[in-house]
């Protein structure tokens, strides 16, 4: 078995239509390059050029993830005992190679998933961001000196390593989300089985490999490709099997409560980032400039595909019509395409045909939730297809903008995620109303008002259930280093990024040393200091 970094790319006889080569995909165990136990593979497509294929990767077997975890499993030791600060230098240099090789890895990211050049900058970005931040973390890693009750003994606090964690996440952010989720893993000493997201494994290959050229020892990130029914599946039912002791999951609700259960059932750690139904809100004192903007990209930017897009978009009653007016101006004239060849596009095709399926099914929701159409036409076609669409559109997965309106909270459509460009459109009466409406979703993920009222944005603030809010600002485009997660169906209350994710991936170790030579008991060998019995009239002092 070859080494990761004894070889280059394997490229493959090809012959795709913009001349990008094809690869030969492997899993990365122990730092050995390994095919699927039985031999299975499928290919990775451009969704903005289906003919362009990618690669061939492994369609790896529970045989393969539990190989990878056996890895993980004994790399532990090692690992953890290598000082945090040393551990912070591998992550640091993580981040040193992929400021250099940015440019290629951004390009690398768009033609595998389909998102603009721009945002992939933006993306990489954020693993460049986490690496740093997670550097001289690695520096810190505070525990804490305690005071004890009793004389001559010292009380310690330590995060230790939780043990081998397994990592999935989605396609829709391939670079920054495994970062946020390994980066602060390896920082707490942990080891980690990464199932890459079946749409990207080109990029989590390339990214896997960037970690090993850092210095990372071998079996601390083991990589194994697949989908979520096969590799996925074996690895949180390896929870089942004592395996794995952390899971960190980021995906839809559906699938985080089933994870959920099997963690839970195991009292096996886990890390839930699940869907949202994200709130905006705009206020009749609102720049309207501003939020026209700011909603415009929260729902159509990234094609309506991260997790923090916006879903209902709640607007005032006085100001109604006049907005709407203006988000429209911009819907309509949406940009459109592949933005590898066409400059200036908004948004690029869905990340894969199963995305684009499961939206149609959105439609359909809001279709059969009695919410009207005043934007969108489904799939677009080269008959189907807005003005500003760029290119041939059978090339690729490409969706309208869609918007709906007069939805109302006893709809389906206004509860449930919709993936994609689309947004639900909701008229509130009044700041208590849309207030209201902002938290009726069983979503609790990201949440935006647009006031130039500061009761109103206080109130918000306080009001709104939901992990983060943007005040002036849109639902997207949290920063690496503030907490990123939510409540109610959106997660289970872990975090992500910044100081925060630490408790994710460590535990607190309380050690107490008794120097004074002798059993002193807790609570009854302890010291009682006595109230002294003395008269005085403290009222006569005022
Ligand atoms: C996601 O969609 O899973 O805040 C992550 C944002 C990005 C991360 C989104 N920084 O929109």
């Amino acid at each position: 078995m070859t080494h990761v970094l004894e070889t280059g790319f394997e490229y493959m006889e090809a012959n795709n239509p913009n001349g990008s080569p094809k690869v030969r995909g492997y899993n990365i165990i122990n730092g050995k390059l390994t095919l699927a136990s039985d031999g299975g593979t499928y290919e990775s497509t451009n969704p903005a050029w289906l003919d362009d294929c990618l690669g061939e990767f492994p369609l790896s077997t529970k045989e393969d993830v539990h190989e990878a975890l056996r890895a993980a499993r004994s790399a532990f030791p090692d690992w953890a005992a290598t000082p945090a600060p040393t551990r912070g230098q591998v992550i640091g240099n993580m981040g040193r190679l992929l400021m250099e090789h940015k440019e290629d890895l951004v390009r690398l990211q768009a033609r595998e998933i389909g998102k603009t050049l721009k945002e992939c900058g933006g993306e990489i970005q954020e693993a460049i961001d986490t690496c740093l931040f997670f550097q001289s973390e690695g520096r810190r890693l505070y525990g804490q000196t305690v005071n004890s009750e009793l004389p001559n003994k010292e009380l310690f606090t330590y995060r230790r390593p939780l043990g081998v964690c397994g990592i999935i996440n989605s396609c829709n952010f391939p670079s920054a989300v495994p970062f946020w989720k390994m980066i602060p893993a390896i920082m707490c000493g942990n080891t980690c089985v990464w199932k890459s997201p079946q749409d990207s494994p080109l990029l989590s290959f390339a990214l896997a490999r960037v970690m090993h050229e850092a210095g990372l020892p071998d079996g601390v990130i083991n990589l194994v490709h697949g989908n979520g029914s096969g590799a996925g599946q074996a690895l949180v039912d390896s929870a089942d099997l004592g395996m794995v002791d952390k899971i960190s999951f980021t995906g839809s609700t559906a699938v985080g409560k089933m994870i959920g259960e099997t963690c839970g059932r195991n009292l096996v750690s886990a890390s839930l980032e699940l869907g949202g139904k994200n709130p905006l809100v705009i206020m009749p004192s609102a720049n309207m400039e501003n939020a026209v903007e700011g909603a415009y990209w929260a729902g159509f930017g990234t094609a309506g595909q991260r997790c923090t897009s916006l879903g209902n978009l709640i607007i005032h009653e006085d100001i109604y019509d006049e907005f709407v007016e203006r988000l429209m101006e911009k819907v309509k004239s949406t940009s459109i395409g592949d933005s590898m060849r066409h400059d200036g596009v908004l948004y690029g095709p869905m990340l894969s045909e199963r995305y684009a399926v499961d939206f149609m099914k959105g439609v359909d929701m809001c279709e059969n939730s009695g919410a009207k159409k005043i934007w969108g036409e489904g799939r677009i076609t080269n008959d189907n297809k807005p003005d500003s669409f760029h290119g041939d559109a059978s090339e690729g997965i490409y969706i309208w903008p869609h918007v709906y309106v007069d939805v109302t909270e006893d709809m389906e459509c206004f509860h449930e995620e919709i993936f994609g460009p689309l947004v639900t459109i909701v008229k509130a009466r009044d700041f208590d109303h849309a207030l209201h409406l902002a938290n009726a979703s069983p979503y609790g993920l990201s949440s935006a008002i647009y006031t130039n009222d500061r009761l109103e944005a206080y109130r918000y603030k306080t009001g709104i259930k939901a992990g983060m809010t943007g005040i002036n600002n849109s639902t997207t485009g949290a920063e690496a280093h503030l907490p990123f997660g939510g409540v109610k169906g959106s997660g289970n209350g872990t975090r992500e990024s910044g100081i925060w994710v630490i408790e994710a991936y460590s535990y607190w170790h309380a050690v107490n040393d008794e120097l004074s030579g002798k059993l002193q008991l807790a609570q009854m060998d302890v010291d009682e200091i006595e109230m002294e019995e003395a008269d005085a009239d403290y009222g006569s002092l005022a």
